[in-house]
């Protein structure tokens, strides 16, 4: 169809931002090189049996804090515009707050300054889930209103010394995942009731550290427009996913919305006036910590763009007892989203049988990111001048049982995936006139994928975790040419075929 044809011929705008991400804690290893102080997710896999699915550590992961050169040189010879990674706080600041860690920030020094080197744009996110261990020692981390001051002073001392290298910040990684992936739940049976919540704290964590989450992030956006006089764009990274109702019922429709209330509006304020959304306040009650007019007004207007991190689609079903008996019961299974979720698979779709082996909350619905970048700017927050998305990605489940470059090379699933979801984001630009100004793909190579460990791979380059060989696969292949077809590749890459096994 001619529509087809107009996404075909079209092209991204010429400052459109676009490379490969990663994050601390999954690529860099040297777990306890160079002076770094201990983080959550240095522990957890040590000391809570089970936790990680093939029991692996992050301890050493890709080795990308010793091999960042090679990798940069690589990222350079692929022509990949810029690098997407996040700083361990606890590489700075090994005890969350107090003295500095030298050779941390050397290492950091090292890194911004062979990425300009290289040509490659920097995108850096302050904290992708590495909580300092201290923090949690000192007052409970994230459920305690100290965390809001402490992880301030790391943010102005990263911000103060790197802004100059930096395109954009993200304050924080998917803030909606505090109280699991950097605060309490995982050391729930492992670490002490902090702050009198219960063990593993429950709701009552997860809005208490999503409340601090929140304010931190507003405090470091003040501070840096107003008082630093930053010029870069800033926000933080909502992980969210498109969400069809399960069926045509008016109950399902609200359950959609309940879902996108939890999903975009809980960390969305900045887009409105502050406040949580009415719908989180009625049904979590005292859950909910209650915003000041001063807060709010700390809220409101903290981003300067929309970052999402969109991998797939799921529909959304009412609970069997209804929306609003689930909403009254705070031991209903349901409680607080009252929303049921399950994964989207669009008819016609060539995924297969199911669900991607490695990671069950990922089917491959590319399609899905046309309508969702239209409903966040246009319908849930019209205020929203420009969207990035700030990952996407793929866990190819033939990858799990392969261990050999050259079977695992040819994932294409993630390669179709990648192609349809770039295709799809150039027709929410061209046809529906969305203003989305850049896209990441999630990974830069194979790395630690959290409880998942080792095994599950994203990345679009492998990586023997053995030898630390990285191989581009064909999805990598797939996703230059894509960039090549309708954007520009970065400066260097005329070597588009030299970076394979080790680069010296
Ligand atoms: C991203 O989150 C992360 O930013 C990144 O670090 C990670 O490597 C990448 O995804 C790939 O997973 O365990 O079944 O209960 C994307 C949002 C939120 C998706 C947590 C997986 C866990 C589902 N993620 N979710 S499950």
């Amino acid at each position: 169809p001619a529509y087809l044809q107009e996404v075909a011929d079209a092209k991204l705008l010429d400052d459109f931002l676009w490379g490969v991400a990663s994050a601390a804690f999954q690529v860099e290893g040297a777990v306890d090189a160079e002076g770094k102080g201990p983080s959550v997710w240095d522990l957890l896999p040590h000391r809570w049996a089970n936790s990680i699915a093939d029991n692996t550590t992050g301890d050493i992961t890709a080795n990308n804090y010793y091999l960042y050169k090679q990798d940069n040189a690589r990222l350079k010879a692929l022509g990949i515009q810029s690098y997407s990674f996040s700083i361990g706080w606890a590489r700075i600041f090994p005890f969350g707050r107090g003295p500095v860690n030298a050779q941390g920030v050397t290492h950091y020094d090292d890194l911004f300054a062979n990425l300009m080197d290289n040509d490659i744009k920097a995108v850096v996110t302050l904290f992708h889930w590495d909580t300092p261990l201290a923090l949690f020692n000192s007052y409970g981390a994230w459920t305690s209103e100290d965390i809001v001051e402490d992880y301030f002073n790391y943010a102005k001392y990263v911000i103060t010394r790197y802004d100059k290298y930096v395109t954009a910040w993200y304050t924080f990684n998917e803030p909606q995942y505090c109280n699991w992936r950097f605060s309490t739940y995982p050391y729930g049976t492992i670490l002490p009731d902090y702050n009198g919540i219960g063990v593993g704290g429950g709701l009552r964590a997860r809005f208490l550290c999503g409340h601090y989450t929140l304010l931190a992030h507003a405090t470091v956006y003040k501070w840096y427009k107003e008082v630093f006089g930053g010029t870069k764009p800033m926000t933080h990274k909502t992980s969210a996913n498109y969400i069809l109702p399960n069926s045509s019922s008016a109950a399902d429709a609200e359950a959609v919305t309940r879902q996108y209330d939890f999903d975009i509006g809980w960390f969305g304020g900045m887009w409105t006036n502050g406040d949580y959304p009415a719908s989180l306040k009625s049904t979590l009650g005292d859950l909910l910590p209650t915003l000041t007019a001063d807060q709010m007004a700390l809220i409101k207007g903290s981003g300067d763009f929309y970052a999402l991190d969109g991998y797939t689609a799921n529909y959304a079903a009412a609970p069997p007892n209804g929306i609003a008996a689930c909403a009254a019961n705070r031991s209903d299974p349901n409680f607080p989203e009252c929303s049921i979720t399950s994964p989207l698979q669009p008819d016609g779709f060539p995924e297969g049988p199911n669900a991607d082996a490695g990671a069950s909350w990922l089917w491959s619905t590319p399609q899905a990111i046309r309508p969702f970048l239209s409903f966040i700017t246009k319908d849930y927050f019209p205020t929203v001048p420009s969207i990035v998305v700030s990952e996407f990605g793929f866990a190819d489940p033939c990858e799990a049982s392969f261990n050999s470059p050259s079977q695992i090379l040819w994932d294409l699933r993630r390669a179709d995936y990648i192609q349809s979801y770039l295709d799809n984001i150039l027709a929410a630009r061209v046809l529906d006139g969305v203003n989305v100004t850049g896209a990441f793909a999630w990974a830069i190579y194979d790395n630690y994928e959290w409880n998942s460990g080792l095994g599950t791979r994203f990345g679009l380059q492998y990586n023997n975790m053995t030898s630390q060989e990285r191989y581009p696969k064909a999805s990598m292949f797939q996703f230059l040419n894509w960039f090549q077809t309708h954007g520009t590749l970065g400066s260097g890459a005329a070597n588009i075929t030299a970076p394979v096994g080790k680069v010296k």
